[in-house]
């Protein structure tokens, strides 16, 4: 297992938990923490006994956004070149990865804090959790592709309010947008995202990486070559072993057992 200086790794029955580790700035991002993200990304991608990834956070925040006093923010610097080389290569990751990733938001979730939650495949949530769009209020834009992921989860107007006004949004009120899939008490929200990890991890892990790459193009495609798109995943699908397993648990009437490499 790779050593990180700013995040805290483990993988355990296929979930990898990537948990940031910069609890006193609330996991602000400085450049270690995103090139370390980065990296964990890859290697999770790469990890054959990987088969979901689980995006948490140590202390009382999930991510305060850019760190506002590491040196990419003191004025000098280009911000486009910052996201061009830090940011944006960590949301591709993520959303190119054929794996799911569960993103477990306690606390706030700020800036480039919020876009990396939106950039996870689906979000849990602590009662006390809050999302905070917190680029207009220090005069930027969204970034980190939060302009892709926001309308599409919430729809235009609803992401034009949330962009502009930067008003915190807590977990009831994001699971009624459509930000978070469930909300558990503070206290649980760890235990209960492991078992929802470990839920998906007994998933055939194949078609679970298919099913992540359907459901984004799907949102892109017309509607003749998403039809296409998905038929000829189904073809990869139906010539995997998952398919075989599947099929032989339904009449042997028996949970189905999905092992790497099926
Ligand atoms: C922080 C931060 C922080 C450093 C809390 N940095 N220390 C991309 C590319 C390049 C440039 C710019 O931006 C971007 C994208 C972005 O992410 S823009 C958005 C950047 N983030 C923000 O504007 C959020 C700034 N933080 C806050 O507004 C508050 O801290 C929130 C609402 C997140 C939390 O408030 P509280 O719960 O009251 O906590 P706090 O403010 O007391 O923070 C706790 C500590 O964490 C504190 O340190 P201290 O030494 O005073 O105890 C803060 O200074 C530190 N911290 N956010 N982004």
């Amino acid at each position: 297992m790779d050593v990180y200086e700013t995040l805290l790794v483990r993988e355990l029955d296929g979930v990898l938990e990537i948990r940031m580790n910069r609890p006193e700035v609330l996991n602000a991002l400085n450049r270690t923490l995103k090139l370390e993200l980065q990296s964990a990304m890859k290697a999770a991608a790469r990890g054959r006994q990987v088969r979901v990834v689980l995006l948490s956070a140590e202390g009382r925040g999930f991510c305060a956004g850019q760190d506002l006093r590491d040196e990419e923010t003191d004025g000098r610097r280009s911000i486009g070149e910052s996201l061009r080389t830090l940011y944006n290569p960590l949301v591709e990751a993520m959303l190119g990865m054929p794996k799911p990733i569960v993103a477990a938001v306690q606390g706030v979730a700020a800036g480039a804090g919020m876009s990396l939650a939106l950039a996870a495949d689906m979000r849990l949530m602590g009662e006390g959790a809050t999302f905070v769009a917190a680029f207009s209020r220090i005069g930027l834009v969204p970034d980190s592709g939060l302009s892709y992921m926001l309308p599409r989860l919430v729809g235009l107007g609803r992401a034009m309010e949330i962009a502009m006004l930067a008003q915190p949004i807590g977990a009831v009120e994001a699971e009624r947008l459509g930000l978070s899939n469930h909300v558990f008490p503070d206290g649980e929200l760890h235990e209960a995202a492991l078992d929802f990890c470990r839920r998906l991890a007994d998933g055939p892990a194949q078609a679970l990486g298919l099913t992540k790459k359907a459901l984004q193009r799907g949102l892109e495609l017309p509607l003749r070559q998403a039809l296409e798109y998905e038929a000829a995943l189904q073809e990869l699908a139906g010539h995997a072993g998952e398919y075989v397993e599947g099929v032989a648990a339904f009449k042997e009437k028996r949970k189905p057992v999905y092992k790497t490499g099926d």
